[in-house]
């Protein structure tokens, strides 16, 4: 029996060591420990079967073989696993096959729109101011001439937070919180966000706003339409005429709306401008007195321009873009044109 065990052993251990695949160390080990006829399970079932005072010793020695033939079988897995992933059979990598493009994110056409419309001003001379877009009723309406009961606060347009608590209807605040800290002269823009109770093909309840404002000594409406004219240039290209009509704001005086000649027309009347040859892109006026004097300033000495421009309004013209909505759905079809 000893001789059996000794024999099986080193019959395994030569077999084992000898095995060339995955699939043939698999036979092997059924062949030696398999259920139903598997070496070493008839042998411990004759171990079964000595005389009581053999058994301890048989026990023993066909317990060793097992463990030591079991760890040989684990060692040659792994020496095959590593020779099939690693060895001169393993897959090869095809370095000419093209490699996965990384999805590179882009900014999106308002940003687009926002930057550039701030490059243009700051390169007349303008500065970046920002403010909060949770403001008080005082900055957004009452410094800007707008009594409590004007129809530009009613309910249906703002967004109120508390009684005197409102998300910003234009970033005219700004204005006001640097004219409250600042004196002429005063070159600033406000680019952000701005919130409104309006919703329909060209209007969003959150929409984007660069607005402006120039003050000091001497200013007058020409510079405010050669400031204009100049922005129209620089966004639009040359040769679109600018035009003034007299429109109304609480907060100016004139006050005026600008049309510029269709881009997509040049004038001579399309479906962008309604057949118009115009179409409306800002408005804009000489900030009032009462402003002024609300933030101060000596109306008889300081006189001022501001302007607002909106932000979808022009990257609608500039990409023929014929819904506001586009530009929140964020739909990747959409915004991986830009
Ligand atoms: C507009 C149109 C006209 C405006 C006025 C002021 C301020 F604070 F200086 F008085 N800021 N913005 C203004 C004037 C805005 O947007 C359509």
């Amino acid at each position: 029996m000893e001789e059996r065990i000794a024999e099986l052993r080193r019959l395994a251990e030569r077999e084992i060591s000898a095995a060339p695949s995955l699939d043939a160390l698999e036979r092997l080990r059924i062949k030696l420990f398999g259920r139903k006829g598997g070496a070493f399970t008839e042998l411990t079932k004759s171990v079964a079967t000595l005389p009581v005072e053999a058994r301890p010793l048989n026990g023993r020695l066909l317990n060793e073989a097992k463990n030591s033939v079991t760890n040989l079988l684990e060692t040659r897995h792994r020496e095959l696993s590593r020779a099939l992933a690693t060895g001169p059979t393993a897959p090869q990598i095809d370095t000419t096959f093209p490699g996965r493009r990384p999805h590179i994110g882009r900014r999106h056409p308002l940003t687009l729109t926002m930057d550039l419309l701030c490059d243009v001003f700051l390169r007349m001379g303008f500065q970046v101011r920002q403010g909060p877009e949770i403001e008080t009723d005082y900055h957004n309406f009452e410094a800007l001439n707008m009594p409590p009961d004007h129809p530009a606060r009613d309910m249906q347009d703002t967004f109120y937070i508390a009684d005197d608590k409102v998300l910003r209807t234009h970033t005219s605040p700004v204005q006001i919180r640097t004219m409250l800290a600042e004196r002429p002269p005063i070159q600033m823009i406000a680019p952000g966000r701005v919130f409104r109770r309006d919703s329909d093909l060209s209007h969003s309840p959150v929409f984007h706003q660069v607005e402006g404002l120039m003050a000091d000594r001497g200013i007058h409406m020409g510079h405010l339409k050669g400031i204009l004219q100049r922005f129209v240039e620089d966004v639009f290209g040359t040769g679109l005429a600018l035009r003034f009509r007299p429109s109304f704001f609480p907060f100016v005086e004139p006050g005026a709306e600008g049309d510029m000649q269709c881009v997509a027309c040049r004038g001579a009347g399309c479906g962008v401008c309604g057949g118009s040859g115009w179409v409306e892109i800002l408005g804009a006026g000489m900030v009032h007195p009462r402003v002024f004097e609300n933030v101060g300033y000596d109306p008889k000495k300081i006189t001022g321009f501001a302007f607002g421009i909106g932000v979808e309004r022009i990257a609608m013209l500039l990409h023929n873009v014929g819904n506001i909505r586009l530009f929140y759905e964020n739909d990747m079809r959409f915004l991986e044109q830009f």
